[in-house]
Protein backbone atom coordinates (compact mmCIF):
# COMPACT_ATOMS: atom_id res chain seq x y z
CA UNK A 1 0.00 0.00 0.00
CA UNK A 2 1.34 3.37 -0.78
CA UNK A 3 0.57 5.85 1.25
CA UNK A 4 0.84 9.98 0.98
CA UNK A 5 0.22 12.62 3.31
CA UNK A 6 -0.62 15.88 2.09
CA UNK A 7 -0.38 19.25 3.54
CA UNK A 8 -1.68 22.52 2.18
CA UNK A 9 0.23 25.44 3.28
CA UNK A 10 0.25 29.44 2.99
CA UNK A 11 2.61 31.15 5.27
CA UNK A 12 3.67 28.23 7.73
CA UNK A 13 7.57 28.52 7.64
CA UNK A 14 7.51 28.42 11.41
CA UNK A 15 5.67 24.89 11.16
CA UNK A 16 6.56 22.94 7.84
CA UNK A 17 9.95 21.45 8.72
CA UNK A 18 9.02 20.69 12.42
CA UNK A 19 5.96 19.28 10.94
CA UNK A 20 7.74 17.41 8.42
CA UNK A 21 10.37 15.73 10.31
CA UNK A 22 7.91 15.01 13.34
CA UNK A 23 5.91 12.36 10.04
CA UNK A 24 8.75 11.09 8.71
CA UNK A 25 9.95 10.03 12.42
CA UNK A 26 7.28 8.01 12.60
CA UNK A 27 8.39 5.37 10.15
CA UNK A 28 4.93 4.60 9.01
CA UNK A 29 6.37 4.21 5.18
CA UNK A 30 4.47 7.90 3.99
CA UNK A 31 5.30 10.16 1.72
CA UNK A 32 4.60 14.05 1.80
CA UNK A 33 3.12 16.35 -0.78
CA UNK A 34 3.42 20.15 0.04
CA UNK A 35 1.07 22.40 -1.63
CA UNK A 36 1.90 26.04 -1.30
CA UNK A 37 0.30 28.63 -2.84
CA UNK A 38 3.45 30.77 -3.10
CA UNK A 39 3.74 31.92 0.76
CA UNK A 40 5.46 35.67 1.11
CA UNK A 41 6.89 34.03 3.86
CA UNK A 42 9.41 31.47 2.08
CA UNK A 43 7.63 28.57 2.70
CA UNK A 44 7.92 27.14 -0.60
CA UNK A 45 11.28 27.39 -0.30
CA UNK A 46 11.56 25.58 2.93
CA UNK A 47 9.56 22.48 1.23
CA UNK A 48 11.78 22.09 -2.03
CA UNK A 49 14.49 21.86 1.01
CA UNK A 50 12.93 19.02 2.84
CA UNK A 51 12.29 17.58 -0.57
CA UNK A 52 15.94 17.60 -1.50
CA UNK A 53 16.92 16.55 1.72
CA UNK A 54 14.75 13.67 2.32
CA UNK A 55 13.71 12.28 -1.29
CA UNK A 56 10.51 11.43 0.86
CA UNK A 57 8.77 15.23 0.25
CA UNK A 58 7.31 16.23 -3.29
CA UNK A 59 6.47 19.99 -3.87
CA UNK A 60 3.49 21.63 -5.55
CA UNK A 61 4.02 25.39 -5.89
CA UNK A 62 0.95 27.58 -7.55
CA UNK A 63 0.73 31.18 -8.03
CA UNK A 64 -1.06 32.43 -5.17
CA UNK A 65 -3.56 31.82 -2.72
CA UNK A 66 -5.83 29.74 -3.79
CA UNK A 67 -7.98 28.52 -0.96
CA UNK A 68 -7.49 25.17 0.91
CA UNK A 69 -10.11 23.38 -0.79
CA UNK A 70 -8.61 23.88 -4.25
CA UNK A 71 -5.07 22.78 -3.20
CA UNK A 72 -6.51 19.63 -1.77
CA UNK A 73 -8.25 18.66 -4.82
CA UNK A 74 -4.53 19.51 -5.86
CA UNK A 75 -3.11 16.73 -3.89
CA UNK A 76 -5.82 14.53 -4.76
CA UNK A 77 -4.49 14.84 -8.71
CA UNK A 78 -1.06 14.17 -7.43
CA UNK A 79 -2.07 11.15 -5.44
CA UNK A 80 -4.03 9.64 -7.93
CA UNK A 81 -1.36 10.56 -10.99
CA UNK A 82 1.68 9.20 -8.43
CA UNK A 83 -0.23 5.90 -7.92
CA UNK A 84 -0.90 6.21 -4.08
CA UNK A 85 -3.63 3.74 -2.10
CA UNK A 86 -4.13 5.95 0.44
CA UNK A 87 -4.07 9.88 0.93
CA UNK A 88 -3.80 11.68 4.31
CA UNK A 89 -4.92 15.00 4.31
CA UNK A 90 -3.42 17.35 7.21
CA UNK A 91 -3.06 21.30 8.78
CA UNK A 92 0.67 22.19 8.48
CA UNK A 93 -0.08 23.90 11.99
CA UNK A 94 0.14 21.38 14.52
CA UNK A 95 -3.68 21.49 14.96
CA UNK A 96 -3.52 18.21 13.39
CA UNK A 97 -0.61 15.94 15.70
CA UNK A 98 1.40 13.32 13.50
CA UNK A 99 0.49 11.24 16.91
CA UNK A 100 -2.62 10.09 15.71
CA UNK A 101 -1.37 9.13 12.18
CA UNK A 102 -1.22 4.89 13.20
CA UNK A 103 -4.87 5.14 14.51
CA UNK A 104 -6.22 7.33 11.44
CA UNK A 105 -4.31 5.11 8.93
CA UNK A 106 -5.17 1.65 10.93
CA UNK A 107 -9.05 2.79 10.79
CA UNK A 108 -8.44 3.39 6.65
CA UNK A 109 -8.08 -0.45 6.57
CA UNK A 110 -11.82 -1.08 7.22
CA UNK A 111 -13.48 2.23 5.99
CA UNK A 112 -13.35 4.26 2.82
CA UNK A 113 -12.80 7.58 4.85
CA UNK A 114 -11.53 8.15 8.10
CA UNK A 115 -12.04 11.68 10.09
CA UNK A 116 -9.77 12.44 13.13
CA UNK A 117 -13.33 14.00 14.85
CA UNK A 118 -13.37 16.83 17.41
CA UNK A 119 -16.88 15.70 18.15
CA UNK A 120 -16.74 12.18 19.16
CA UNK A 121 -15.99 10.47 22.74
CA UNK A 122 -12.06 11.21 23.37
CA UNK A 123 -12.05 14.03 20.64
CA UNK A 124 -12.16 17.88 21.65
CA UNK A 125 -10.75 21.40 21.05
CA UNK A 126 -8.27 23.09 22.63
CA UNK A 127 -7.52 26.98 23.03
CA UNK A 128 -10.43 28.03 20.45
CA UNK A 129 -12.02 31.22 20.82
CA UNK A 130 -15.51 31.12 21.47
CA UNK A 131 -16.52 32.35 18.08
CA UNK A 132 -14.67 29.70 16.32
CA UNK A 133 -16.41 27.06 18.73
CA UNK A 134 -20.04 28.71 17.95
CA UNK A 135 -19.66 28.37 14.05
CA UNK A 136 -18.08 25.12 14.23
CA UNK A 137 -20.76 23.82 16.73
CA UNK A 138 -24.04 25.51 14.02
CA UNK A 139 -21.97 24.60 10.78
CA UNK A 140 -22.10 20.66 11.72
CA UNK A 141 -25.49 20.87 13.14
CA UNK A 142 -26.76 21.76 10.24
CA UNK A 143 -24.04 19.68 8.28
CA UNK A 144 -25.90 16.18 10.52
CA UNK A 145 -29.29 17.98 10.15
CA UNK A 146 -29.20 18.50 6.05
CA UNK A 147 -26.88 15.67 4.74
CA UNK A 148 -27.66 13.01 7.44
CA UNK A 149 -24.01 10.87 7.15
CA UNK A 150 -22.98 9.39 10.00
CA UNK A 151 -20.79 11.69 11.30
CA UNK A 152 -19.83 14.15 14.00
CA UNK A 153 -17.44 16.56 12.16
CA UNK A 154 -17.92 17.38 9.05
CA UNK A 155 -15.62 20.38 9.48
CA UNK A 156 -12.62 18.46 10.23
CA UNK A 157 -9.49 17.98 7.66
CA UNK A 158 -7.43 15.34 9.24
CA UNK A 159 -8.13 12.71 7.16
CA UNK A 160 -7.43 9.76 5.12
CA UNK A 161 -9.18 8.54 1.76
CA UNK A 162 -9.19 5.43 -0.23
CA UNK A 163 -7.99 5.32 -3.61
CA UNK A 164 -11.40 4.58 -5.08
CA UNK A 165 -13.25 7.48 -3.54
CA UNK A 166 -10.66 9.97 -5.05
CA UNK A 167 -10.79 8.02 -8.56
CA UNK A 168 -14.83 9.00 -8.74
CA UNK A 169 -14.88 12.62 -8.20
CA UNK A 170 -15.37 15.05 -10.07
CA UNK A 171 -13.08 17.46 -9.21
CA UNK A 172 -14.98 20.66 -11.67
CA UNK A 173 -18.01 19.83 -10.21
CA UNK A 174 -16.74 21.24 -6.57
CA UNK A 175 -18.58 24.79 -5.76
CA UNK A 176 -16.15 25.13 -2.50
CA UNK A 177 -12.73 26.40 -2.93
CA UNK A 178 -12.18 27.62 0.70
CA UNK A 179 -12.80 26.26 4.18
CA UNK A 180 -16.57 24.75 2.85
CA UNK A 181 -14.81 21.98 0.95
CA UNK A 182 -14.10 19.54 3.57
CA UNK A 183 -18.18 19.59 4.04
CA UNK A 184 -18.61 19.07 0.85
CA UNK A 185 -15.89 16.61 -0.09
CA UNK A 186 -17.17 14.22 2.47
CA UNK A 187 -20.79 14.80 1.03
CA UNK A 188 -19.65 14.37 -2.14
CA UNK A 189 -17.68 11.04 -1.03
CA UNK A 190 -20.80 9.63 1.12
CA UNK A 191 -22.94 9.98 -1.45
CA UNK A 192 -20.30 8.02 -4.23
CA UNK A 193 -20.61 5.08 -1.64
CA UNK A 194 -17.93 5.68 0.15
CA UNK A 195 -18.36 3.99 3.95
CA UNK A 196 -16.95 6.40 7.00
CA UNK A 197 -15.64 6.23 10.11
CA UNK A 198 -13.98 8.70 12.55
CA UNK A 199 -11.34 8.26 15.19
CA UNK A 200 -10.79 11.13 18.20
CA UNK A 201 -8.67 13.48 18.23
CA UNK A 202 -7.56 16.73 20.26
CA UNK A 203 -7.50 19.70 18.05
CA UNK A 204 -5.27 22.18 19.20
CA UNK A 205 -5.05 26.02 17.79
CA UNK A 206 -1.95 27.10 16.24
CA UNK A 207 1.05 27.86 18.60
CA UNK A 208 2.84 29.72 15.55
CA UNK A 209 1.93 31.68 12.42
CA UNK A 210 -1.81 33.01 12.11
CA UNK A 211 -5.01 31.46 10.91
CA UNK A 212 -6.03 31.98 7.05
CA UNK A 213 -9.52 31.79 8.61
CA UNK A 214 -10.98 35.17 7.80
CA UNK A 215 -14.80 36.62 7.98
CA UNK A 216 -14.85 36.59 4.16
CA UNK A 217 -14.13 33.20 4.17
CA UNK A 218 -16.63 32.70 6.64
CA UNK A 219 -19.39 33.78 4.54
CA UNK A 220 -18.42 32.56 1.85
CA UNK A 221 -18.24 28.79 3.27
CA UNK A 222 -21.62 29.38 4.95
CA UNK A 223 -23.43 30.39 1.49
CA UNK A 224 -21.87 27.29 0.02
CA UNK A 225 -23.21 25.14 2.50
CA UNK A 226 -26.18 26.91 2.14
CA UNK A 227 -26.48 25.48 -1.17
CA UNK A 228 -25.53 22.27 -1.33
CA UNK A 229 -27.83 21.63 1.35
CA UNK A 230 -30.89 23.05 -0.11
CA UNK A 231 -30.12 22.89 -4.02
CA UNK A 232 -27.12 20.51 -5.08
CA UNK A 233 -28.04 17.33 -2.58
N1 LIG B 1 -2.12 26.13 -0.16
C1 LIG B 1 -2.98 26.76 0.65
N2 LIG B 1 -3.07 26.40 1.94
C2 LIG B 1 -3.95 27.07 2.72
C3 LIG B 1 -4.79 28.11 2.23
N3 LIG B 1 -5.57 28.55 3.27
C4 LIG B 1 -5.21 27.83 4.35
N4 LIG B 1 -4.24 26.93 4.03
C5 LIG B 1 -3.61 25.94 4.90
O1 LIG B 1 -4.66 25.16 5.44
C6 LIG B 1 -4.38 24.77 6.77
C7 LIG B 1 -5.47 25.28 7.72
O2 LIG B 1 -5.47 26.69 7.75
P1 LIG B 1 -5.55 27.53 9.10
O3 LIG B 1 -5.24 28.94 8.76
O4 LIG B 1 -4.73 26.89 10.16
O5 LIG B 1 -7.10 27.43 9.44
P2 LIG B 1 -7.79 27.23 10.87
O6 LIG B 1 -7.09 26.10 11.54
O7 LIG B 1 -9.22 26.93 10.53
O8 LIG B 1 -7.63 28.53 11.59
C8 LIG B 1 -3.00 25.34 7.09
O9 LIG B 1 -2.03 24.35 6.80
C9 LIG B 1 -2.88 26.51 6.10
O10 LIG B 1 -1.55 26.85 5.80
C10 LIG B 1 -4.67 28.46 0.84
O11 LIG B 1 -5.35 29.35 0.33
N5 LIG B 1 -3.77 27.76 0.11
MG1 LIG C 1 -5.13 26.00 11.92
Amino acid sequence: MKKIVAVATYNEAENLERLVRSILSLDLGLDIVIVDDNSPDGTGDIADALAAETGRVKVVHRPGKLGLGTATLESVRFALEHGYDILVTMDADFSHDPMYLPAILEKAAGFDIVIGSRYVHGGGVVNWPFSRRLISFLVNFYCRTVFRIPVHDYSGAYRAYRRWVLEKLEPDAFISKGYSFQEEMLVRCARGGARTAEVPIVFVDRAVGATKANRAEMIRSGLALLRLGLWEF
